[in-house]
């Protein structure tokens, strides 16, 4: 799928909302890995146009389907009180369905919601906070939604026994020849036993919650006045999973002082402070709802995520960059050796996490 679209197209999909280039301005919005997401400003109204990427979600129906699903769940816990946050509602097209299919793919509106902005990175432990009340809040209002009835978007995709079979498959596959060229990162993965026995055993025991799976501050909306998150956005990959998992991601994507594509290893730590609010304001969200393994779990998922996720990135670098969007060719690897870098010190810090965890 091209990552540009033309003009041509997006005239034909903008026809479907009642506009057109002639009246209004489309612009490319936020950092996302794989969707192309546009801010449309028309004279009628302005939202958010999103082309889904269908190599990666492929029935992109199921994506919109279980956002509306969630949305309307959300929306009746916030007409009781019981969601402090605003559902983010997808808009019905002229044909009626808040999806549009053109001859450039799977498309659709998502309302826009003014006065509002996104947050690239943490810096301070107040955002750390905000973070996981925020998503905390999500997956607890969502705790009496029937799982089953969402469909799995990305079947096994915190599934780690899962990501090891596909790293194995590239191993051996090796299509661009890149496999000498992070040799070593690959054995340092699967030499990783004794964590991924862990892992298994918890999962076994583990209660299944909605979860988003994609917990950084930039899938927040802030409200431009309170400076307070208004909306969790990106439901692309809410699914059935672990509690773990979302604390994980967040961890991952808050705790380093690094951006997740940095180079410069030497430099990265831990920002302990803002892993201490994290787990403190995510285990407060759920108001008591979160069992005694949920809680012995979050420490594991810590780990997990920037380990599953280095693993993804690795994958994608020996198979020639088909899934994540790069800038170069040693993007993923790069990314790669950041977030295995990341699970290391994370790894090694675990204890001392786990006091933060247990509030010891
Ligand atoms: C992808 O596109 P974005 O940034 O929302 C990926 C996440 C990764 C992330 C890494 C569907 O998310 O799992 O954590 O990149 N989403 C999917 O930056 O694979
Ligand atoms: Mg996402």
């Amino acid at each position: 799928m091209s990552n540009v679209v033309d003009k041509k197209s997006l005239n034909e999909v903008l026809a479907f909302y009642h506009c057109s280039l002639n009246n209004s301005t489309v612009s490319p919005l936020g950092n996302g890995l794989i969707n192309q997401t546009y801010l449309v400003r028309s004279i009628n109204n302005n939202f958010v146009l999103q082309r889904i990427n269908d190599h990666v979600f492929k029935q992109p129906e199921q994506v919109i389907n279980n956002a509306e699903l969630i949305n309307n769940h959300l929306k009746n816990k916030q007409d009781q009180n019981q969601y402090p946050l605003e559902p983010m509602w997808q808009i019905t097209s002229n044909n009626d369905s808040p999806m549009v299919k053109t001859t450039e793919g799977f498309w659709r509106a998502i309302k826009f919601i003014p006065n509002c902005y996104t947050v690239e990175a943490v810096e301070t432990s107040e955002q750390a906070e905000q973070v996981a009340t925020a998503f905390g809040q999500f997956t607890s209002a969502l705790s009496d939604f029937p799982t089953s009835q969402l469909k799995e978007i990305i079947p096994d995709f915190h599934n780690l026994d899962f990501r090891l079979g596909q790293l194995k498959k590239a191993v051996v596959d090796d299509p661009k020849n890149r496999l000498s060229q992070c040799q070593q990162l690959v054995d340092f993965c699967f030499e990783q036993n004794d964590f991924i026995k862990r892992v298994a055993d918890l999962v076994a025991s583990l209660p299944v919650q909605v979860t988003h799976n994609d917990t950084k501050i930039n899938n927040l909306l802030f409200n431009s006045e309170t400076h307070k998150p208004i909306a969790v956005i990106d439901l692309d990959t809410c699914m059935p999973g672990f509690i773990m998992h979302d604390f994980g991601d967040m961890v991952r994507t808050c705790c380093s002082n690094l951006a997740e594509d940095a180079t410069d290893l030497e430099n990265m730590h831990i920002r302990m402070d803002i892993f201490e609010s994290l787990a403190k304001a995510y285990t407060k969200s759920f108001n008591g709802k979160i069992s005694e393994l949920e809680q012995e779990s979050l420490i594991i998922g810590a780990q997990l995520l920037p380990f599953m996720i280095g693993i993804r990135f690795l994958t994608d670098y020996i198979d020639g960059d088909n899934y994540f969007h790069t800038n170069h060719d040693l993007h993923n690897l790069e990314r790669a050796q950041n977030q295995l870098h990341l699970f290391k010190l994370l790894n090694s810090t675990q204890h001392q996490l786990a006091k933060s965890v247990f509030f010891k």
